[in-house]
C-alpha cells in the first residue's frame, strides 16, 4: 500500500464523527488527529475514537507537517476563519455546509482556494445517494424532458419543543438564517444539481414558531433529544426561522417551491423531492433513499430500487452492496470522500471536479442571502 493520506478533523459534535467513520472506510486515508475547543475535550474524544493525536488549538493541528487534509466540522461561524487558515497553511480542505456565514466570506475562500490550487470540497453529501445521481443522469440523457415543476420539502423535528436548543439557534454562531442555511442549502443544492437549472428569482416567507426558547445552562449536542427541566435553562429570544417556504423561478422559465421546517413532529430528517418533466416525474425521499418513483401518464408508474444492474452506470459507481442490501446516509459521505481523496492523492483541485466545491458552497450562500432579503422585503428578489 502506498503511503496513506493523513487527515485532521476539527469539530467533534454530530457530524465530525460521521466524517471520521466515512474516512475509515477508505483504504488509503488515515485520520491521525482531531481538534476541538479544549485540550481535555479533544483528548477524551481522541481516546474514545481511537485516534492518535489531539489538539485543543486548531493552529497547532495545522502546524503538524504530517497532516495533508483538514475536515472542518465546527459550528458555522468558524468555517470561514478555519478554512482560510488551513488553505494558508497549505492543507487541502473539506468543509461542512454552509461554507461560511456570508457570501462575501465564501467568495474570498473560493478565490484563495483557486490561488493555492489546493483541493477544496463542501460536504453536500446528499448528491451521493445513488438514486439522486440516477435522476441527474436521466435528466442529462433527456429522459425527464423539459422541467414543469419542482416541489421540495426538508422537514425535521429536533427543534420542535421550545426546550430544544442548539448553537444553530444563535445567529452569531449559525448565521442570519437557520432552517434555510442548515437544511435548505442541501435541498437547493440537489435541486440545481439534479435539474441542471439555475434559480433566477426567489419569493420567501419565514416563520419563527418559538419566539423564545429555553437555553440550557450547560452545552448540549445536536440531536441529543434531552428534555430540559426548569433548573437547566434560561429563556432567550429567537431571531431565526423555524420554518420557510420559498417560491422559485428557474432560468428556463420553469417554477418550483420549497418548504423547510425544523418543527414538524415526527419528521426526523426528511428531504422529499418531486420533479415533474414533460416526459415523466421523479419522486425521491431521503427516508426511503433506496426507492425512486417514476411517474408516467400513459403506462403504469414504476418503482425503481437501488440496484447496480438497474440504475445508470454512473449511479452504479456509488453503490457498494447489491440491491436489497440497503445503503444510506453514512455511505453518501464515503462516496463523496472517495472522489475528493482521488484529487488529494494527485495533489491539486482538478479542472472539473466531480465533487461539490467551495464554488458550490458560495452558490448556496448567495441563494440563502437572496432568500433572506426576499423574506425581509416580502417581495420577489432576483438572484
Ligand atoms: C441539523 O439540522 C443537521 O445535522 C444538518 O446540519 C445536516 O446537514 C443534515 O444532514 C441533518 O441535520
Amino acid at each position: 500500500m502506498t503511503n496513506k493520506i493523513k487527515v485532521g478533523v476539527a469539530g467533534l459534535g454530530f457530524i465530525g464523527p460521521a466524517h471520521i467513520e466515512a474516512l475509515r472506510r477508505l483504504p488509503d486515508v488515515e485520520v491521525v488527529a482531531i481538534n476541538d475547543f479544549s485540550d481535555d475535550y479533544a483528548r477524551s474524544k481522541a481516546q474514545s475514537l481511537g485516534i492518535e493525536k489531539s489538539y485543543g488549538d486548531f493552529q497547532a493541528m495545522l502546524a503538524d507537517p504530517e497532516i495533508q487534509c483538514v475536515h472542518i466540522c465546527t459550528p458555522n461561524f468558524l468555517h470561514y476563519p478555519m478554512a482560510k487558515s488551513a488553505l494558508q497553511a497549505g492543507k487541502h480542505v473539506v468543509c461542512e455546509k454552509p461554507l461560511s456565514n456570508t457570501s462575501a466570506e465564501a467568495k474570498e475562500l473560493v478565490e484563495l482556494a483557486a490561488k493555492t490550487g489546493l483541493v477544496n470540497a463542501v460536504h453536500f453529501n446528499l448528491r451521493y445517494y445513488p438514486l439522486v445521481r440516477h435522476m441527474k443522469v436521466m435528466r442529462e440523457k433527456g429522459q425527464l424532458g423539459k422541467v414543469h415543476s419542482v416541489i421540495g420539502t426538508y422537514l425535521q423535528d429536533w427543534l420542535y419543543y421550545e426546550t430544544d436548543y442548539n448553537w444553530r439557534l444563535e445567529p452569531d454562531k449559525s448565521g442570519e438564517s437557520r432552517a434555510i442555511a442548515d437544511i435548505g442549502s442541501h435541498l437547493m443544492d440537489i435541486i440545481e444539481y439534479i435539474s441542471g437549472l439555475h434559480v433566477t428569482a426567489v419569493m420567501a416567507d419565514f416563520a419563527t414558531v418559538h419566539k423564545n426558547r429555553k437555553k440550557p445552562t450547560k452545552p448540549i449536542e445536536t440531536y441529543s433529544g434531552k428534555l430540559l427541566q426548569p433548573e437547566d435553562y434560561q429563556e432567550v429570544p429567537i431571531n431565526t426561522e423555524d420554518y420557510a417556504t420559498v417560491m422559485l423561478r428557474f432560468d428556463d422559465g420553469s417554477k418550483g417551491v420549497v418548504t423547510v421546517s425544523q418543527v414538524s413532529a415526527g419528521r426526523k430528517n426528511r428531504l422529499d423531492l418531486e420533479i415533474s418533466g414533460s416526459k415523466e416525474t421523479y419522486h425521491w425521499c431521503s427516508e426511503s433513499p433506496n426507492n425512486l418513483w417514476v411517474g408516467k401518464r400513459d403506462t403504469a408508474n414504476q418503482m425503481l430500487m437501488r440496484d447496480p444492474s438497474l440504475v445508470d452506470r454512473e449511479a452504479a459507481g456509488l453503490i457498494t452492496f447489491p440491491g436489497g442490501h440497503n445503503e444510506g446516509f453514512p455511505d453518501t459521505s464515503k462516496q463523496l470522500f472517495k472522489e475528493v481523496y482521488k484529487a488529494v492523492r494527485e495533489g491539486k483541485q482538478p479542472a472539473n471536479p466531480t465533487y461539490p466545491t467551495f464554488a458550490d458552497g458560495l452558490r448556496e450562500l448567495i441563494l440563502c442571502e437572496k432568500i433572506i432579503e426576499s423574506n425581509r422585503k416580502q417581495a420577489w428578489v432576483q438572484v
